[in-house]
């Protein structure tokens, strides 16, 4: 790998690092390549439970690679493999969870709002300053930001480049917690840790209907719930942890 550094745990998580320092972790499309091809690797390998996508202690990343894209056309842009990229995103399936130290701009905000949690340091900072570049964020700033700030926020940082701190955005419900940034990384692994040592088809089924409740409507979000709830019948999983409950013991999970 040349833009990311990647680590596989023994706790079951596996660690991205963005690791383009000197270009503030510019997402250009060979690092974001790198980036995808590690989640669908770690999506596949029974060995990771949860992954972790984190930056450096002073920037997580400044956004898309603007050197990268100042000259393209409207038909490169239409073309970007970016827009492949984020949707195979999307379609991970195991929880990712992003660790943002610093600044996490444009389609580095958008990159942690792609994640399932965020975990903040102190110093961390959100934004999406693309107006300044004469265009709009375009990897679901405007969606995901919305979603979870509301709109009076997002207005303010997609029209007027109002950046956010980590204490806000954990007060605004951007951010799952705060921690310092000697600790925002280990606390981060801690979490994935967990969530690695659950049952691994409910933890898919629960990530699945989380992320529903945003692309669909109450009553068909709640109809997928219910299916999924009742997979999860068919699962040894669901026999083992309702058994180890009733026979006060600690479940062993074979995620099947
Ligand atoms: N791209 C390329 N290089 C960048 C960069 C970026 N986004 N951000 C920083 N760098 C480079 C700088 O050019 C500089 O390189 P050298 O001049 O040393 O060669 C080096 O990193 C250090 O940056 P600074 O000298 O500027 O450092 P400062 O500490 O003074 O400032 C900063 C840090 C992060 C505040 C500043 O660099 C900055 O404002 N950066 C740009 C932030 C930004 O505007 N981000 C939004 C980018 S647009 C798409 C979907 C989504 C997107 C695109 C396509 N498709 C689906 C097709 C997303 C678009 C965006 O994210």
């Amino acid at each position: 790998m040349e833009y990311i550094l990647v680590e596989k745990l023994d706790t079951k998580v596996g660690l991205i690092r963005l690791n383009r320092p000197q270009a503030m972790n510019a997402l250009n499309s060979g690092l974001m390549r790198e980036v995808i091809e590690t989640l669908t690797a770690f999506d596949q390998d029974p060995d990771v439970g949860c992954v972790v996508i984190t930056g450096n202690e002073k920037v997580f990343a400044a956004g898309a690679d603007i050197k990268e894209m100042a000259e393209a056309s409207v038909v490169e842009i239409m073309n970007s493999e970016m827009i492949g990229i984020y949707d195979r995103l999307r379609n991970i399936q195991k929880p990712i969870i992003a660790a943002v130290a610093g600044v996490a701009l444009g389609g580095g905000c958008e990159l942690a709002m792609a994640c399932d949690m965020i975990i903040a340091a102190d110093n961390a900072r959100f934004g999406q300053p693309e107006i300044n570049l004469g265009i709009i964020p375009g990897a679901g700033g405007t969606q995901r930001l919305t979603r979870a700030v509301g709109k009076a926020i997002a207005m303010e940082m997609v029209l007027n480049n109002r950046w956010l701190s980590a204490e806000e955005a954990y007060q605004f419900g951007l951010v799952n917690r705060v921690y310092s940034t000697e600790v925002y990384l280990s606390e981060a692994l801690r979490i994935a840790a967990e969530i690695a040592a659950r049952a691994p088809i409910a933890i898919r089924m629960a990530k699945d209907a989380v992320n529903a409740a945003f692309e669909l409507s109450l009553a068909e979000g709640i109809r997928l719930e219910r299916r999924n709830f009742q997979v999860l019948f068919g699962t040894s999983d669901q026999k083992e942890g309702m058994n180890a409950f009733i026979n006060k013991r600690e479940a062993k999970w074979q995620g099947q």
